[in-house]
């Protein structure tokens, strides 16, 4: 049999299948108005914001595939080979998403880990933007994935005036959407706004984020566990024994447990999420209130958990509960599936 024409065919068929599969894409802007359309009285400014985040993660995306090509890493106030001053990525990352965010118009202001204070932007728009630009960027170097995180209210003050603190300090129960950008092997937007958690991939060859995984659930048990063990002296005993307790054998359980931990919250929640496992962050000695940020790292994090149908708590109460007192306030963090967190629980409230 002459295997040519039925390669040939064959290609044919996976091309043809594969121009009809792309028919079928659905972009994020499309996946947005959908949504939109069934939110009732919804105007259309929480779409054109999600294209001015969607546009500042396209540009943010670029510049880190090409930051290994262009003297763009290193240390914030150096300077590179042309004379020129070297800014760090995440300084990068903050300056393209507020630019986005003030041409759009849809947004009133930024509180950012790159941002002292709020940033105003217009005082006309109704919505607060919290984010972590670029987080886990000391992994650009290296090449390990790294994340945008953000999350979105709507400001609490009259329109017209600047926002104020009130504004910013709203409780994570308050988000009306939340959300991360991943650059790793492919860069992906994932986010809810209280109707689940969806997943979208970026196609270079199209320019778009498309839909490619809808109704993301986390696994109620899962096999990872992630933790920084270098602080393992400073963890309370409770910690210490859950952490031996993911280290013990019991074939019926799956245990030991698969230890994995990039040093990038987004990378390491992404994977858990989609694979099932436990992301900790604990209050230690040196950081007796954690090291993660409420506003624009954990807050978000947790919607996505919980509307994945995971649990996010800080050791002693749901994350999304913690009532704000400054903008770059810490807390602790046990986030993922439901039954690990339920165990962990049992271990810490022992001490
Ligand atoms: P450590 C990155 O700096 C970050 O904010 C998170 O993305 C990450 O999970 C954590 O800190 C890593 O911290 O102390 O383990 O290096």
């Amino acid at each position: 049999m002459h295997l040519l024409p039925y390669i040939r065919a064959k290609l044919g068929h996976l091309r043809i299948n594969s121009d009809r599969e792309m028919n079928k894409v659905i972009t994020l802007s499309q996946f947005i108005a959908e949504e939109q359309s069934k939110a009732m009285g919804a105007k259309g400014d929480l779409s054109r914001l999600f294209g001015d985040i969607k546009l500042a993660a396209k540009i943010v995306n670029r510049d880190i595939r090409k930051a290994g090509l262009v003297d763009i890493l290193g240390e914030h106030g150096t300077v590179n080979v042309q004379g020129e001053d070297v800014k760090k990525l995440d300084v990068i990352a903050n300056e393209v998403f507020i630019d986005a965010l003030t041409a759009g118009m849809d947004c009133c202001a930024v509180i950012s880990e790159e941002e002292e204070i709020i940033r105003q932007v217009n005082n006309d728009a109704k919505y607060i933007v919290a984010m972590d630009p670029l987080d886990g960027s000391s992994n650009i170097d290296v090449n390990a994935a790294i994340g945008t995180i953000f999350s979105i209210y709507r400001r609490v003050t009259p329109i017209g005036t600047p926002a104020k603190l009130e504004d910013c300090l709203q409780k994570g129960t308050e988000q009306i959407a939340a959300g991360y950008v991943i650059y790793g092997s492919s860069t992906m937007l994932v986010y809810t706004t209280g109707n689940g958690v969806n997943g979208f991939t970026l196609d270079a060859s199209i320019g778009d984020f498309c839909l490619s995984h809808p109704d993301i659930k986390t696994p109620e048990r899962g096999t990872i566990y992630s933790i920084n063990e270098g602080n393992a002296s400073k963890f309370s005993p409770g910690l210490e024994k859950y952490i031996a307790y993911c280290k013990d054998v019991n074939k019926e359980e799956n245990r030991p447990y698969k230890a994995r931990y990039i040093g990038s919250m987004v990378g390491d929640f992404h994977r858990n999420m989609l694979k099932g496992g436990i992301f900790i962050y604990p209050a230690t000695q040196d950081a007796p209130k954690g090291k993660l940020r409420l506003m624009y790292e954990c807050n978000p994090i947790a919607f996505i958990t919980e509307q994945a149908g995971g649990i996010a708590t800080t050791g002693t109460q749901r994350i999304m509960e913690v009532e704000p007192t400054e903008l770059h306030q810490r807390i602790p963090v046990y986030i993922g599936s439901k039954e690990m967190i339920g165990v962990l629980m049992d271990f810490l409230r022992e001490n």
